[in-house]
């Protein structure tokens, strides 16, 4: 029993970190922000929480289902779609230093600024991609990216903040509602992971500075389309099912972007999402699953390109354009340069 009085120097070293004590000390990075960018992603995360307890709950309540309406994708939306999307909508526009919203739900970006001159960053976002997966209890998740205000562009021109390359991006991250829910995300300092603890609502630091093995095990594709990809694409395929990179590949396809780059992150190996004869340009967009994903698997150590070019790279013509994908490990994308890019 010591006599010492407890202070701040003698309490142990805290094993708890939350995201809010994460994005405080990463926000050190960003000369002269003051507290407003650590604001504005607490706005991600209290908008999070409110989805997953929404998820969690899809079977209990008269949630599930499709609205009936269908978004500027074409898609039926389910009503948790459109719950996320009013969730995160909220939860963003009551942050200042915030100017344009862009979300997969609606057509055109959002001016929320209300004139102020503190409006710094746009947010894009997918409110809850692989939605379609709800129903049948699958794990879904959110994807965001965050630019800045380009120079010269005017309060009241969002598209001109909201269409600038992915290697623009300031911070980006996906929340996976899985076995748990975790959150990921980067602003170019590495990639860290945090699981929400429900019985405190707490994204607590669970997954520190992750890197993506070098190779994996995994490949992942739907193989329904395999006779409508690029043939190249197929003979690659057909090289990781062979072991010619030296060793034997499973195959995992859950059908949700966020949960298959996910387990990519964590495992390696690659996940693509090649041209196909309906989804000509690929069917992932651009803005809010390929770029966010991009950010975080060069952060972690892997590799993101659209079949031809780094995504990151990509200059976007319109906000819901779409892109191939493939990305993984070093080894299996290096191996997809050689043997698809330079035939
Ligand atoms: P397919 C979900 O609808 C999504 O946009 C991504 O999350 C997912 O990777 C992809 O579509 C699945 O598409 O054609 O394989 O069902």
């Amino acid at each position: 029993m010591t006599d010492q009085p407890t202070t701040i120097e003698t309490l142990p070293e805290s094993r708890i970190v939350t995201v809010q004590q994460h994005i405080l000390q990463e926000q050190k990075r960003f000369p002269g922000a003051s507290g407003e960018f650590s604001w504005l992603l607490s706005g991600i995360t209290m908008a999070t929480k409110m989805i997953q307890a929404h998820v969690r709950r899809a079977g209990l309540t008269d949630i599930l289902g499709s609205q009936g309406d269908v978004n500027v994708q074409g898609e039926v939306q389910q009503k948790l779609d459109v719950y996320s999307n009013e969730v995160l909508v909220h939860c963003l526009s009551a942050r200042e230093s915030i100017g344009v919203l862009a979300s997969e739900e609606n057509e055109n970006p959002m001016l929320v600024h209300r004139g102020s001159e503190k409006a710094n960053y746009a947010v894009i976002f997918d409110p809850l991609d692989g939605s379609s997966n709800i129903d049948v209890n699958v794990s879904v998740g959110t994807t965001f990216s965050i630019v800045r205000r380009p120079e010269g562009a005017g309060l009241n021109d969002p598209e001109q903040w909201v269409l600038q390359p992915g290697s623009k991006q300031i911070a980006a991250g996906y929340v996976v509602y899985g076995s748990s829910t975790i959150l990921v995300y980067s602003v170019g300092n590495g990639v860290h992971g945090f699981t929400l603890d429900p019985s405190v609502g707490a994204y607590v630091l669970s997954h520190p500075n992750m890197k993506m093995p070098d190779v994996g095990k995994y490949y992942s594709v739907n193989e329904a389309y395999m006779q409508t990809f690029p043939p190249r694409y197929a003979e690659y395929i057909d090289r990781l099912r062979s072991g010619v990179l030296g060793q034997k590949y499973a195959s995992r396809y859950i059908g949700s972007m966020v949960a298959d780059f996910h387990r990519t992150l964590l495992k390696g190996g690659v996940f693509l999402y090649p041209p196909t004869a309906s989804n000509p340009e690929g069917k992932l967009r651009l803005l809010y699953e390929a770029n966010p994903v991009a950010f975080l698997a060069e952060q972690a150590g892997g590799m993101a390109i659209d079949g031809k070019r780094r995504v990151l790279d990509i200059q976007p013509d319109s906000i819901h354009q779409r892109t191939p994908l493939v990305v993984g490990s070093r080894v299996e994308l290096a191996d997809f340069e050689r043997f698809v890019l330079e035939k």
